[in-house]
């Protein structure tokens, strides 16, 4: 049994950029550099058969390369009750052109449809119990933050195992993407 999700990967000077800022927070789990990702669709479990369709039918999704850039700092689901502290991604009409094609490939493979809407977000840490002291100046910091635009070129299929207290991310396919 697979536990799957489709992501975006970053390039390794975003993760230090990104990794650098989970510093400044105190009292989170901070997502390992290594594990930093854009989330375009969680699938779930899946079957070994149900494996290879949606390996399968993601290989049908065209998009050509694109440059995503990263804008400010949040958290989900909300203020009052967070449980993630993300980084934000700048509106960008390719991603969601994307993400819909990984949606309709993922639902041509036999998965329902996603009901929640795309958030697109990097999660970089996630809390233990409430919000740090520090947030709110930490969020007014990094209203702007920019780290370096990055061109997109493929997406990925991933499976993750859990196990106590974290998540391996493991790579299944990647996809290139061109035109
Ligand atoms: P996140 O990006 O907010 O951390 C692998 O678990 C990835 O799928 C994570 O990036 C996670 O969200 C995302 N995801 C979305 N919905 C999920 C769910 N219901 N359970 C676990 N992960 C989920």
């Amino acid at each position: 049994m697979y536990r799957l999700f489709v992501a975006i990967d970053l390039p390794g000077s975003v993760r230090a950029q990104l990794a650098d800022l989970g510093r400044e927070l105190d009292g989170v789990r901070l997502v390992p550099p290594d594990q930093l990702h854009l989330t375009l669709r969680f699938i779930g479990n899946a079957d070994d058969e149900c494996f290879q369709r949606i390996k399968d039918s993601l290989a049908t999704v065209t998009s050509p390369p694109f440059t995503l850039a990263l804008a400010g700092v949040g958290c989900f689901p909300s203020p009052r009750r967070p449980r993630v502290i993300w980084a934000g991604i700048t509106p960008n009409e390719r991603l969601t052109l994307l993400q819909r094609a990984v949606e309709k490939a993922v639902a041509a493979a036999g998965i329902p449809p996603e009901e929640r809407p795309f958030c697109p977000h990097i999660t970089l840490a996630r809390l233990k119990e409430a919000i740090p002291e520090g947030f709110p100046a930490f969020q007014s910091r990094h209203g702007g933050l920019s780290a370096e635009p990055f061109t997109v070129e493929e997406f990925l299929l991933y499976s993750s195992t859990l196990t106590a207290g974290s998540a391996l991310h493991r790579r299944e396919a990647s996809y290139r993407l061109t035109g």
